[in-house]
């Protein structure tokens, strides 16, 4: 309809002229999307369970829990062999108290429950002490060590953080080109958060390549959509969802065939909010370095 009114308001010399202009429009769209790597935002089957709550989004108090992801190529993988994180180093954190918390449904199973601000670790929550980040750091390898998306880490303010994450083993690439089986799983209320994650070798030194995970990165979760609970800055909570939504990595996108270290930044510029609200967890179904260059030996 609005080209319509468009070519309407032209004369009739000038027609052929916004044609060529409307179609090479539509055609440089076309090709930029062609040109495109492959959408990021395909999730493999992520299974959810809410137990006591036939509706999920009256579970938001209690336990969220992610039971099994189903890959694309009919393989699956349970919790049980999640590779949860085991080590959060070099916290930083800069911004103001009382935004900055581990968070879970106040009646969940799976996970402390409650609320904890960064600030309040060191028990003087006028300032968050190195000591405050440390704690956390602790207190983080707790939240992530778990299937409850519910229990997470929540940020309401620009300020940003940043962190190395280390999981528990090391993790292989199914495929060391490009793959549609994904290693690490980014869960992030709203998606509508910006990171960078930087895989790191066993020295906490970059290597591949930074990867930007954007708010359209961030989609909703199949094959039904998952809830995930709101509190109020005093800790009470709030009547509403949030989305958990994902954004599922191959580690082709780090440019590493394996990592255990990686590095998660959030920074205010970019154009989007730094205040993700994350849980991270990855799974490891390759068959391991021995496997895959077996052939050359
Ligand atoms: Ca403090
Ligand atoms: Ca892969
Ligand atoms: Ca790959
Ligand atoms: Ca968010």
């Amino acid at each position: 309809m609005p080209r319509l009114v468009l070519l309407a308001s032209l004369s009739v010399a000038s027609l052929s002229a916004a044609a060529i202009t409307l179609w090479s429009a539509t055609s440089d769209t076309g090709s930029a999307i062609g040109s495109e790597a492959p959408p990021s935002s395909q999730l493999p089957r992520l299974v959810v369970q809410t137990p006591g709550f036939s509706n999920p989004r009256d579970a938001v108090n209690a336990d969220v829990l992610l039971q099994r992801i189903e890959f694309s190529d009919g393989s699956s993988i349970g919790s049980a062999q999640f590779v949860y994180p085991t080590e959060i180093r070099n916290m930083q954190y800069a911004g103001p108290i009382d935004r900055f918390r581990q968070q879970n449904g106040a009646n969940a199973s799976i996970g402390p429950t409650g609320i904890a601000y960064i600030d309040d670790l060191d028990g003087d929550g006028q300032s968050v002490s190195a000591q405050d980040l440390g704690l956390f750091a602790d207190q983080m390898k707790i939240v992530w060590g778990n299937n409850n998306l519910n229990n997470r880490i929540l940020l309401q303010s620009q300020a940003g953080y940043s962190f190395v994450v280390g999981l528990r083993t090391r993790i292989w690439d199914s495929d060391w080109g490009r793959d549609d089986r994904p290693e690490l799983f980014v869960f992030e209320d709203q998606g509508n958060s910006v990171m960078t994650i930087q895989a790191l070798n066993d020295e906490l030194v970059p290597v591949g390549t930074p990867l930007e995970i954007r708010a359209v990165d961030l989609v909703s979760m199949q094959p039904t959509k998952t809830w995930v609970g709101r509190w109020g800055q005093n800790g009470q909570p709030q009547s509403g969802t949030y989305e958990a939504k994902c954004c599922a990595i191959d580690l082709s996108r780090l440019g590493v065939t394996s990592t255990r270290y990686f590095k998660i930044t959030t920074a205010v510029s970019g154009g989007g909010e730094a205040s993700a609200d994350l849980k991270i967890l990855a799974v490891d179904t390759s068959p391991g370095p021995a496997a895959q260059t077996m052939t050359f030996d």
